[in-house]
């Protein structure tokens, strides 16, 4: 494979509305994120709080995570249209929403892996906790537009993602009607119970087989650092026991990295403030920064620049 040869444009999105505990911010130092790429940083967004934004059908906060997520997408579209493959540093993981409609808008279709404990998809109306970062694929799927009531601040947004375009890797905690959403309109799960089954190495293949089925389209990976075992990342927001090893977790970036599609990807979910103590956050923010590393090119066999050669003695 070509070793480190594209460019980067970054994103902060320090979003935290779409859940209720305090700042889940932009982690990753933006300077290790890529080595042998350009990085161009865009810097990050920032978001108005909408004053007297009442809950909407039980969900909190709609319309300052609506307004924030037009703001992204543009953003997102803007990185897009200058020839970047673009990272977006969450923030909570309602901020996809913004990011892959902005990703669309740029590019067209897109494949989307969802690596995540959880799948996201409630509808307001499903919601348990009015949580709108447990919503967004419910948002973004054009088969579910019909379930979804009119949404403040949301007129901008139209579903952009086909369900036969989306994978799940790594859920664990899903609600009943999640459950029965993603059974409904046949979406592509590797659950934990599949990772075991079949190892990671399957599950990537089976997943570029299943995306790939029809054309070939730019891939969004929304990453969820809740994926991996909270025994590694155990500073983020919902933890969830028994998720994806270090190793699975930076497995599926080496392996999305190869196929040359990866067009965009959220890293989301990271949260210091939720880490006991500073080597909790410590381990979660530098497996966030590898599992980027490993979206743009490092592997573990080791990397070196096209054009370097051995000094002549
Ligand atoms: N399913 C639960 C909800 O809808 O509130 C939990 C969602 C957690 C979402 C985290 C970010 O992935
Ligand atoms: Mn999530
Ligand atoms: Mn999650």
């Amino acid at each position: 494979p070509p070793p480190l040869q594209r460019s980067v444009g970054i994103i902060g999105a320090p979003f935290s509305k779409g859940q209720v505990r305090a700042r889940v911010t932009r982690e990753p130092d933006v300077d290790s994120v890529c080595l042998g790429c350009a990085v161009k940083d865009y810097g990050n967004l920032t978001f108005e709080n909408v004053a007297l934004d009442e809950p909407v059908n039980g969900s909190k906060s709609v319309r300052t995570v609506g307004s924030a997520n037009q703001r992204l997408s543009e953003a997102v579209k803007a990185v897009k249209r200058d020839g970047h493959t673009a990272v977006i540093l969450g923030g909570d993981h309602s901020l996809a929403i913004g990011s892959i409609h902005g990703h669309t808008a740029a590019v067209g279709p897109v494949s989307v892996v969802w690596v995540d404990a959880h799948a996201d998809i409630n509808t307001p109306l499903t919601s348990n906790t009015g949580n709108i970062h447990g919503q967004p694929m419910s948002y973004l799927l054009y088969e579910l537009q019909s379930k979804l009531p009119p949404l403040p601040n949301f007129s901008w947004m139209k579903p952009c993602v086909s369900s036969r375009d989306l994978v799940y890797i790594g859920l664990r905690d899903v609600d009943p009607a999640e459950c029965y959403i993603m059974k409904l309109l046949a979406v592509k799960v590797f659950s934990m119970t599949q990772v075991d089954q079949l190892g990671m190495a399957r599950v990537m293949e089976e997943t570029c087989d299943y995306l790939w089925d029809r054309t070939k389209k730019p891939i969004h990976l929304s990453y969820d650092i809740d994926a991996i075992d909270p025994s590694i990342t155990p500073a983020t927001g919902t933890p969830a026991v028994g998720g994806l090893t270090y190793r699975e977790g930076v497995y599926i970036t080496e392996y999305l990295y190869q196929t040359g599609l990866l067009s965009a990807v959220d890293m989301v979910e990271v949260n210091p403030l939720r880490g006991r103590t500073e080597d909790d956050v410590r381990s979660t923010v530098s497996t966030a920064v590898d599992l980027l590393l490993g979206c743009f090119g490092r592997r573990r066999e080791g990397n070196h620049l096209p054009d370097y050669s051995l000094p002549e003695p």
